[in-house]
């Protein structure tokens, strides 16, 4: 009796207070640990045990914890037309813990597949989910799903509505083209409304729905935006953003004080662009102050899609994340067991001259913040190299600030280089130049062979100095078959008043970039082979021939986060 009772409470207590152990009926052991089998697993972002992952959705605060869903394809690396909600949870957006899958194709408006949707609070403390299922016909239609039991913290079972589809494809729409509803708002008529993203003729659409009970939706006869030429628009995202303060605002905020952003993954060129402008609800217009072109504003230049953001009402600010997909092959997916990661998360908030957003870490990564080392103002001679020392350089937050004190220097833009990337590309890290480049080389093995270069360039052109970023791929591994793009985009600062700086994650595989304060971000995937976990160095550089001055340059490592760990139980225990 004593024995069935102790076995009941350890029962009780694993179920109860160990939220990091996940029950299974399978047995099996997944070194999640990056070691020299898996050296491009990562320590501190967010990937599943294993098997496939792309877009985050649904991300959510809900009675003190932080919900990730995310897509997944739970029996292999690779996509397929079975992809589930996997969901994770969180109580600092650092450390998740895995749940069970959360939306599983099972019914006839979603039996091949459940894509990506959001998630909105409704008054009373609701949460509900929308998204997108494949039909029995493969058609794509929207759904709703509500918790089964919302006084679960961890939300851990979601109940379809058996009234699915909510919302079916419009007339004149292709199949295929109808996906991703966005979180909802509530405008002053008392109605919700969302966008689905959608194309017709090559005619990007963000559709517009509105609903008094979220459950019967209309759509009015004018999208909230299209734009001609630009192919579907995926996962659309539409939220507030202050004029005034780097705060985030609620997504039913609507005021004089607030711009809204309209953002939208472009699938046939796999980025995300965003348009900043004013939304009226009375009239229901959305009139961006940028229009959107395949040179507007991008949240990020490099490998960097299908995002999604959501307001943390804990500390008052709007998080993004997104999938950030592999640059290596099928078959090293296979190979590794998984493919895909998301992004760390970002704050993000309207520059002071109100024409593009600043998007920056999330303060919580310095509860992984360990051996910082730093140093200012050192003279940096053209053709220095410099290695920061002290720090594990595989799993690393660096920040290097650059004070220029010869800008009449800078060489002149040639007129017809207009696109960065371009420029990025013809001008690697060796090519020399006047004033830069100078940065960093991450991920540099010992003989050097191996490195990704993340580097300014400052022009000058009609008067005017231009700063240029880059992130270059080209040497980061001895491999082949890997889609080592070099990417670039110009910096929005003036370097007569700002000093250039420069931040970047590194996390074995993934290097996140975020330039002039995070107004330019570039975010790449890469895989050395000499240059893997303790063998992987971390140099500041200046191969100009101009001198600049480093004025702060501080690293620290950055420990292993707790990321979706499952813990193995013995397989007799059950
Ligand atoms: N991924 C989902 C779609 C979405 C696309 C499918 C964007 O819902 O449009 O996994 O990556």
């Amino acid at each position: 009796m004593r024995k069935t009772v102790g076995l009941l409470l350890v029962v009780f207590l694993v179920l109860h207070f160990n939220h990091h152990v996940v029950l299974r009926s399978d047995c099996f052991t997944l070194d999640a640990v990056p070691s020299n089998e898996q050296p491009y697993r990562t320590a501190f972002h967010f990937q599943p045990p294993r098997n496939w992952m792309n877009d985050p959705n649904g991300p959510m605060y809900y009675n003190g914890v932080y919900h990730l869903f995310y897509q997944h394809n739970p029996f292999g690396p690779l996509f397929s037309n079975q992809i589930y909600w996997a969901h994770s949870v969180s109580h600092d957006l650092i450390n998740w813990t895995p749940l069970d899958l959360a939306i599983a194709p099972t019914e006839p408006f979603d039996i091949n597949s459940c894509w990506s949707g959001s998630a909105t609070i409704l008054p009373g403390n609701k949460p509900v989910i929308l998204y997108t299922g494949i039909d029995s016909e493969n058609r794509q239609v929207q759904n709703l799903a509500i918790p089964k039991n919302s006084s679960d913290p961890y939300l851990r079972e979601w109940v379809k509505y058996t009234g699915n589809p909510i919302i079916n494809l419009p007339e004149g729409i292709k199949n295929d083209d109808f996906r991703d509803p966005t979180t909802a708002w509530l405008a002053d008529d008392g109605k919700w409304r969302i966008i689905v993203g959608s194309q017709k003729d090559k005619t990007g659409i963000a559709f517009l729905y509105q609903s008094i009970d979220f459950v019967n939706w209309s759509r009015y006869d004018s999208p909230l935006h299209q734009v001609a030429g630009t192919g579907i628009w995926e996962c659309p995202d539409f939220f507030p953003v202050w004029v005034d303060s780097t705060k985030g605002a609620d997504t039913s905020v609507m005021n004089t004080r607030v711009k809204h952003v309209l953002k939208v993954g472009l699938w046939d060129y796999s980025v995300d662009y965003y348009m900043i402008g004013n939304y009226s609800p009375a009239k229901e217009n959305y009139i961006p102050q940028n229009e959107l072109t395949l040179s507007t504003l991008r949240y990020d230049y490099g490998k960097y899609y299908a995002s999604k953001s959501f307001f943390d009402p804990v500390k008052k600010r709007r998080i993004l994340m997104a999938w950030v997909n592999e640059s290596d092959s099928e078959a090293d997916d296979i190979a590794k067991g998984w493919s895909g990661l998301h992004s760390f998360p970002r704050s993000l908030w309207l520059d002071q001259n109100q024409k593009q957003l600043v998007q920056w870490p999330i303060e919580e990564i310095e509860m992984l913040h360990e051996n910082k080392v730093s140093f200012q103002n050192k003279k940096f001679e053209g053709g220095s190299l410099h290695e920061v020392q002290g720090i594990t350089a595989f799993q690393t937050d660096v920040t290097i600030s650059f004070k220029l004190t010869s800008l009449e220097e800078a060489e002149e833009l040639d007129q017809s280089w207009s696109d960065p990337q371009l420029i990025c590309s013809g001008m690697d890290a060796s090519k020399k130049g006047k004033l830069g480049p100078f940065g960093l080389l991450a991920l540099a093995s010992n003989d050097l062979s191996e490195l990704t270069a993340i580097f300014f360039r400052i022009f000058q052109k009609e008067g005017q100095y231009v700063v240029l970023m880059c992130s270059d791929q080209s040497r980061s591994s001895t491999r082949i078959g890997l889609d080592k793009t070099t990417y670039g985009a110009f910096v929005d600062i003036n370097p007569q008043h700002d000093e250039i700086s420069l931040r970047t994650l590194i996390d074995h595989s993934i290097i996140e970039s975020f330039g002039g304060g995070g107004k330019t971000c570039i975010t790449a995937r890469v895989y050395p082979s000499l240059a893997i976990e303790k063998e992987a160095r971390l140099f500041a550089f200046n191969n100009g021939t101009e001198s600049v001055v480093i004025s702060e340059l501080s690293a620290w490592s950055v420990k292993k986060a707790r990321i979706n760990i499952e813990e193995t139980i013995s397989c007799t225990d059950h």
